[in-house]
């Protein structure tokens, strides 16, 4: 573990490598504990550098066991080293030499799960961000681009697999027992790219064949015995080279692409060239033990980390600074890949779920950051919502802003100027103005600027003039290191309703920029005048979310309700509906906090039975919309003084309101949408079960017992009926027997898969109120729970933390106790995933002063702590602060 030296990196300092490293041979003999790695490297000093400039190389807890510069060993006064770091002094004046560096490192005491590990006994790598200086002494930045020949070898019986980036070249045996492969790769890359996998694994093969007629062959690597559960993966990775290739005129230019399933790793996966690694939970997917959530997240994912080779690889980052250059934009691209592949407005709604859920509050918080940070402490903290996110949120409103044939030119420019480079923001937005003509300068703010801005919108019609007037002011809170802020530019997309929702087009526009359906707010209080207009119309504003803001209108609450029932645009639709519900369950969580009784409205009600009713709707749209807003949504939308117990009983009042209004209607409606023939995991098959399991809630809550939820968990053939009923059981039936059943039958099913087993530890620690945290504390010491992995910690302490309102916000401050001992256990084990899991009290100020005070106590007493990791230091500090 790196522990804080309290250095802080700044943009601003960027300044090139004297040196440069053209080739980059490695040769690996790998051993559990004792593994050897030598580093060959072509040095070239730049043109202009001085001769006595020392070579200084990164390391990270490194052992160095001997370095020579064209094969004459060093003397000791020419270099000066430390486990993180390498100087090297009176080098050849030749302008290249060869520099021989060997270390020894033992991936079996590798339990930050950076570097060269192992991961049920398979060696693997983690080499972003700055993960290679665990490997070797290396310029271990984005910006060193090096050609990589690497020779692997390894025990045979233990690791007849041996991979690595690039192409496969020579292999062979070798008489002790241990066999070798040598790989190469010809395009330049970063050392964050590198990869190397050694073990006994089983594969799946197939074939693509580019649109220029390369030939690819495909390698998915799991545990044995898994084969038949990557066969979806399989199917995404050739949909997603398909897509690239007809959307982005992007083609895969290595001879293998190969994946490997890992069951210890920190992030989603990684996009190694040639060779990504994947946490198994983005790989693993058959009816059993999948859900439909699954499945969609292993097609999104394997999208992204095959989209990267060209936004990341072939393209990458100057310095880290940039970080949304590769990540914001692959997340758009995959966002767009998964709309093509199901229904594009249920995918967008779910972004913006996930954006308001995770980004909204980073932004509104202590943790608030550019999508392009000036400052960091430690990088591994900025793999953000914020970064990934808003980062591909900007990426399409550059996409609305100039059109999508004009977006297509700059992305078609980006890939023509910049293929084979170490790319800026500035790199990329110049390649969208030199398609566009257009300056993009006030735009970029969004990459500087911190915060979601608000737009507080007024509306005027005039009868006589038959003109309606639309102003809008945006407004932009302070965030960290930012107090004032300037005017963005925000693409708004909007359509003008009439009497039935009609569409009413305006004859012409006066003030502010309108161009088609977009307005262009630029002006800090714009006016946006519309003539021609001959009733006064209901305005449907930010449709498709087209940019990250919050608004506050004067619409009332017929005039959302009209939205609901009629705007063409389903994300609006569903925008109102929200709007809506938000307004009467903060109301009503204020009630209850006050001891009164929550309130419902019939108009409400009966709005929500018309949506889950209409059949003309997409069943995934009417899911959405009667999935009311959660108990974190809602506390979102009060801000301030929350009470996590109140919002829950807000909620539950609104939901039993409309269970008992329609229950029999959605009884039939459930009856109705059970399919008894094969699993598909397609969206419509997901849309239909997304309907009818939180119709399965509604009237659960309705029947008062939870005989309906156990029948279902029994005779489900597929994991998302089986996993929906289940948490129906535990969130609305938690001690009753069929509960307990349930979660044994679950277990004795599954006891042997700890991947399936992580929705059983997640459902457990949702379960709402003060019993979660003795549930917690128990299932810790279940034989399948270790902190040492991150996919159980996340499971378990992950899905307490961040996703249990009652029972980790508990009044008495025990739940912050808890996760504050537990945060310390894990950060001496795994840095990176501690400060992830930490970032779940960013919001503490939000909460009522008892629980706000016992939130400030619990972070203080990590921030008291010596020798913390560098990592979980900064963001505690920065929460505190
Ligand atoms: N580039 C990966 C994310 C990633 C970042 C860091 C990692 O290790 C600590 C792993 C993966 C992606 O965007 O998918
Ligand atoms: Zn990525």
């Amino acid at each position: 573990m790196r522990t804080d030296t309290g250095q802080v990196f700044h943009l601003e300092d960027y300044k090139p490598t004297d040196f440069l490293i053209p080739e980059t041979h490695l040769d690996f003999r790998l051993h559990p504990e004792r593994t050897i790695v030598k580093s060959t490297l072509k040095i070239e000093r730049r043109e202009g550098v001085a001769l006595d400039t020392p070579l200084i190389l990164d390391g990270d807890e490194l052992k160095l066991e001997s370095i020579c510069i064209d094969g004459v060993a060093l003397g000791d006064n020419t270099y000066v080293v430390t486990p993180d770091r390498l100087e090297i002094r009176g080098l050849p004046e030749a302008e290249t030499f060869t520099l021989e560096i060997t270390t020894e490192i033992n991936p079996t005491a590798n339990r930050q799960l950076t570097g060269l590990y192992r991961s049920s006994n398979v060696y693997c790598t983690q080499c972003e961000a700055e993960g290679f200086r665990r490997i070797t002494y290396y310029l271990d930045r984005p910006d060193l681009l090096s050609v990589y020949t690497v020779r692997v070898e390894a025990e045979t019986s233990a690791a007849p697999l041996l991979l690595s980036n690039g192409n496969p070249g020579e292999k062979g045996t070798l008489d002790d027992g241990r066999h070798f492969a040598i790989w190469h790769d010809p395009h330049p890359k970063p050392a964050y790219l590198f990869a190397l996998v050694a073990g006994d694994l089983g594969v799946i093969t197939d074939t693509f064949t580019t649109a220029s007629g390369r030939p690819v062959n495909l390698g998915i690597y799991v545990e044995h015995g898994k084969e038949s559960r990557a066969l979806y993966a399989m199917d995404a990775l050739k949909r997603s080279m398909a897509w690239d290739e007809e959307k982005f005129g992007r083609e895969y230019d290595l001879d293998v692409f190969n994946i490997v399933a890992v069951s210890d790793f920190n992030m989603g996966a990684m996009e190694n060239k040639g060779l990504n690694v994947f946490n198994d939970k983005y790989v693993l997917a058959e009816p059993d033990t999948a859900t439909d959530v699954d499945y969609a997240g292993i097609e999104a994912v394997i999208a992204h980390e095959y989209f990267h080779n060209w936004t990341g690889n072939r393209i990458t980052c100057r310095d880290w600074f940039q970080l949304c250059l590769k990540e914001g934009l692959t997340v758009y691209r995959d966002h767009e890949f998964s709309a093509d592949m199901r229904s594009r407005a249920v995918k967008r709604i779910a972004e913006v779920k996930g954006l308001k859920a995770h980004q909204f509050p980073e932004d509104a918080g202590p943790l608030a950051h550019p999508v392009r940070p000036r400052q960091f402490r430690e990088i591994n903290n900025f793999y953000t919502s914020t970064v990934y996110e808003k980062g591909s949120e900007v990426v399409r409103m550059i996409r609305t802003i100039l059109g999508a044939e004009t977006f297509r030119k700059g992305m078609d420019l980006y890939f023509e100027r910049h293929d084979g480079d170490a790319a800026t923001i500035e790199d990329f937005i110049k390649v969208f103005e030199d398609a566009s003509g257009e300056d993009l300068s006030q735009f970029a703010l969004w990459y500087d600027q911190a915060g979601t801005p608000n737009l507080a919108i007024t509306y005027d019609y005039d009868q006589a003039t038959k003109t309606f007037e639309i102003e809008i002011e945006q407004s932009l809170k302070p965030t960290p290191g930012q107090p004032s802020k300037k005017p963005m530019h925000i693409p708004i997309q909007f359509g003008l309703l009439g009497t039935k929702g009609r569409e009413i087009r305006p004859r012409a526009t006066k003030g502010g920029l309108v161009k088609d359906d977009v307005i262009h707010l630029r002006k800090r209080k714009e006016r946006f005048t519309f003539s021609g207009i001959t009733e006064r119309p209901v305005p449907s504003l930010l449709r498709g979310f087209s940019a990250p803001v919050t608004m506050t209108s004067e619409l009332t609450r017929s005039d959302l309700a009209f939205l609901a029932r009629n705007d063409r645009d389903e994300v609006t639709r569903w925008q109102a509906l929200t709007q809506l519900l938000n307004s009467k369950l903060t109301s009503n969580s204020k009630r209850v906090r006050g001891g009164k009784p929550a309130t419902i409205e019939s108009s409400s009600i009966r709005l929500l039975g018309e949506l889950a009713f209409n059949n003309a709707l997409d069943e995934a749209f009417r899911a959405l919309c009667l999935n009311v807003p959660s108990e974190s949504d809602i506390a979102r939308e009060l801000g301030a003084n929350i009470d996590p117990e109140a919002i829950l009983g807000s909620r539950d009042a609104l939901i039993l309101a409309v269970a008992e209004a329609h229950g029999e209607k959605f009884e039939q409606l459930y009856n109705e949408l059970e399919h008894h023939g094969a699993f598909n995991p397609d969206a419509a098959g997901a849309g239909r079960r997304s309907l009818r399991n939180v119709l399965l809630d509604y009237l659960s809550v309705a029947d008062g017992n939870p005989k309906r939820a156990s029948k279902q968990f029994k005779q489900a053939n597929n994991m998302t009926d089986r996993a929906a009923a289940l948490n129906v059981l535990v969130q609305r039936f938690g001690t009753s027997t069929a509960t307990n059943d349930a979660l044994q039958a679950f277990e004795a099913r599954y006891g042997n898969d700890a991947l399936v087993m992580d929705k059983w530890f997640v459902v457990q620690a949702m379960q709402p109120g003060e019993s979660a945290l003795g549930k917690v504390n128990e299932l810790m010491k279940h034989q399948l729970f270790s902190l040492d992995n991150p996919n159980r910690t996340r499971s378990l302490i992950g899905a307490f933390s961040s996703g249990n309102q009652t029972g980790f916000n508990r009044a008495d401050g025990k739940g912050y106790q808890f996760f504050a001992e537990t945060i310390l256990t894990i950060d001496k084990k795994n840095a990176q995933l501690a400060a992830r899991l930490l970032t779940a009290m960013r919001s503490w100020r939000s909460f009522e002063p008892e629980r706000r005070e016992h939130a400030r106590e619990a972070l203080a007493s990590i921030a008291s702590v010596a020798g913390l990791s560098t990592d979980v230091r900064d963001i505690v500090e920065r929460t505190l602060a």
